[in-house]
């Protein structure tokens, strides 16, 4: 496969190289894209340097498949020209993700609906996508009815500038910041711009896309997203109510059956998912399971995975490996 990767200069596309890398993705050519600013800088894949081009050196090149991380703005300016030299574009950003003519993927949950005429495939929010991941067989067995989820994100969401802050902070530096307020230190109740209801743009992202994803407008959710200084992964604490009955049991045996997801719940032996563990790893864990005991049939859970890793990129590059599996591309 001929495959560019767009933002490869970025915090998630440099874990995209790790990941095609890591899992052997059949690469004969590789395309490193970014703005005008990195033409020309060498970057590494696989033991051999390869120089960074621009977005026209890429199109005229007509790549089989381009996995896009470089903002919404850019995916709505150039993924459609991609597409038209007949490449499939797989875009981590928000800007194709709720369009009723793309498909959001997950692929655990719904790359089925995947065909050669997707062109441009979104890839969803990365805090959506360890919620629908961990929810998705619960779902499937008992049917949610609601969920109420707060999260609890590293920087390392908002790209280099926000991990360069937090870091500049610590040291007690002058720098750019990524943020309106210091962050190191603190828990900012914001994440992306606020919407007229009163919600960000984050919160609003985890309601919409779990809905699509999931292809199910009945599951009502609310959604509190928040900020904090640490690197290595985003959490998010869940409350789940379901339409079925079930047992703590049956929970336990559902999520220890649900694919990409691993549970780490011993809280005997102080064993519970934190990001500086699923840091670097591809895995959705879950813990702190337990019945919530002020209403019936829903639990309490605590999710936990790497952002840039199920959350970004190893998700685009699961979706690219389907595409390639199936003889889409
Ligand atoms: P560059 O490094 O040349 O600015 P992050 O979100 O971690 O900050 O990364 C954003 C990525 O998107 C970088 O690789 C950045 O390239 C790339 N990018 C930003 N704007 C453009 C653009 N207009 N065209 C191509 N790539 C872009
Ligand atoms: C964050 N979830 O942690 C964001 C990053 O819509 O793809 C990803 C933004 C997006 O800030």
């Amino acid at each position: 496969m001929k495959v560019a990767v767009v933002g490869a200069t970025g915090l998630v596309g440099g874990e995209i190289l790790k990941v095609l890398a890591e899992r052997d993705f059949p690469v004969t050519e590789l395309l490193l894209v970014a703005s005008e600013r990195s033409v020309g800088k060498q970057m590494e894949f696989k033991g051999k340097q390869v120089k960074v081009i621009g977005m026209q050196d890429a199109i005229a090149a007509a790549p089989q498949i381009a996995i896009f991380s470089a903002g919404g703005s850019t995916s709505t300016e150039w993924a459609p020209k991609f597409a038209e030299v007949g490449t499939v574009v797989v875009d981590n950003s928000s800007a194709w993700r709720m369009d009723p003519t793309k498909k959001l993927v997950v692929p655990e949950i719904n790359a089925k609906e995947l065909t050669k005429e997707d062109k441009i495939i979104a890839n969803p929010n990365c805090s959506t996508i360890q919620m629908v991941v961990a929810l998705n067989k619960l779902h499937e067995e008992l049917q949610m009815k609601r969920i109420v989820v707060s999260t609890y994100q590293s920087v390392t969401g908002t790209g280099v500038k926000a991990v360069d802050q937090l870091m500049n902070e610590r040291e007690g530096k002058e720098g750019e910041k990524a943020y309106p307020y210091q962050i190191d230190l603190n828990v900012l109740p914001h994440i992306d711009v606020f919407q007229d209801n009163g919600y960000t743009k984050e919160e609003m992202k985890m309601i919409l896309e779990t809905k699509k994803i999931m292809g199910d407008d009945s599951i009502r959710v609310t959604a509190t997203a928040v900020r904090i200084p640490v690197m290595g992964g985003h959490s998010e604490s869940v409350n789940v109510e379901f339409e079925k009955d079930f047992t703590l049991d049956e929970v336990y045996r559902i999520l220890g059956e649900t694919e990409g997801v691993v549970v780490v719940d011993d809280v005997k032996n102080l064993k519970y998912p934190m990001p500086q563990d699923a840091h670097g790893k591809d895995e959705v864990f879950v813990g702190r399971v337990r019945l919530d005991e002020t209403q019936p049939r829903t639990v309490n859970m605590w999710i936990v995975a790497d952002n840039l890793r199920k959350g970004a990129a190893t998700n685009a590059v699961q979706i690219a490996e389907y595409l390639v599996k199936h003889e889409l591309v």
